[in-house]
């Protein structure tokens, strides 16, 4: 295979460059049609707290009868797929539904999907039919990209060495966005307590819940999440509320004390809603435990459908009495996404 591939590679270059490409063009078309292409599904910073949440490179030009082999490097997982015009958008359990084998092929007519990838997993995927299809990630809405495959013979615009170029220099652009500064862990968290709360203080302590941002190019959208509690440890007195706020545009984060529930979307019974629509739990001991579920922002709007109702992106919770309160985000702690309430009296 490397041979036909140089082959290949060598046919555009006398084509270029002289008359042995009359020579050449006798070649059959077909020997040249089974290139494979590499991608990946993801970047994270050293730390994992930086999750590039994108195709790298998200556009991408091939033959038809070419193949594209995705790896994914990072900590949170992904999956490659290619759902059929029109198809309504499946969770990343469901699948399309169901998951195909490495090796599989794609034409436009049935949905291919990778299941759920893990850090060092690849997927190839064969395009034996021309077309634009989009490819998405069922974990992550703003993630997506265009693979045009060309009729076999057709110049194709860029080279491996190109897009290779290309998603290094868009995985550190993703990964250099700035959330805040003083945040990202390792931020203000010692502030005086009894300058700015005093302990007769009703005053609500924020922790910013993750960040990010939604970018594109002309493939589609990229986006980079921040998966951090800002202010991992945070004192507060007995009696006071802590109010945790999702201000990722895309992902979802919990906060969740003891144990992991079964299912992380919804919050546990004890928790509640307030009026202004923000969850609420009330922890009386370490030995609680609490789950907001999912914090989320609300999807974005698409003309014509019908608008996407508010979501919870704040959770609240009283601690009556003093103790140290370790907690995590379920689906980010493998990330590092973890904090610490300790309370005084
Ligand atoms: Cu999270």
């Amino acid at each position: 295979m490397k041979l036909l591939q140089s082959v290949c590679r060598s046919l555009v270059t006398c084509f270029a460059t002289s008359f042995l490409g009359l020579a050449v063009l006798a070649f059959p078309a077909a020997l040249c049609a089974q290139q494979t292409w590499h991608a990946t599904a993801g970047s994270q910073s050293k730390d994992m707290a930086r999750q590039a949440l994108a195709f790298l490179p998200n556009e991408m030009w091939i033959h038809a009868g070419d193949s594209i082999t995705w790896t994914v490097p990072t900590g949170e997982p992904h999956t490659v797929t290619f759902l059929v015009a029109n198809q309504v958008r499946p969770d990343f359990q469901t699948g399309c539904p169901g998951f195909s084998p490495s090796g599989v092929s794609f034409d436009g007519s049935t949905c291919v999907s990778t299941p759920p990838l893990a850090q060092g997993q690849n997927f190839t995927i064969n395009f034996p039919a021309v077309g634009n299809y989009k490819v998405s990630c069922l974990f992550h809405p703003d993630m997506a990209g265009v693979i045009h495959v060309l009729t076999p013979g057709e110049r194709l615009p860029y080279t491996q060495k190109f897009y290779d170029g290309e998603a290094a220099k868009q995985a550190s652009l993703l990964l250099s966005v700035r959330g805040d500064d003083e945040h990202e862990g390792k931020g203000h968290h010692d502030l005086d307590l009894d300058d700015m709360f005093p302990a007769n203080s009703n005053a609500t302590r924020e922790v910013v819940t993750g960040m990010g941002i939604i970018s594109a190019t002309g493939g589609g959208s990229d986006s980079t999440s921040v998966m951090r509690f800002m202010d991992p440890v945070i004192r507060i007195h007995a009696g006071q509320t802590v109010e945790w706020t999702n201000f990722d545009p895309s992902t979802p984060h919990t906060v969740t004390f003891g144990t992991e529930p079964q299912n992380p979307i919804p919050p546990s019974s004890n928790v509640t809603v307030d009026e202004d629509g923000a969850l609420h739990a009330i922890i009386n001991s370490p030995a609680d435990s609490v789950h907001s579920g999912f914090i989320a922002p609300a999807p974005q709007e698409r003309t014509g459908l019908p608008q996407a109702p508010i979501s919870p992106t704040r959770f609240r919770i009283t601690f009556t009495h003093a103790g140290v309160y370790p907690y995590i985000c379920v689906l980010h702690d493998n990330l590092g996404m973890v904090g610490k309430v300790i309370v005084q009296p």
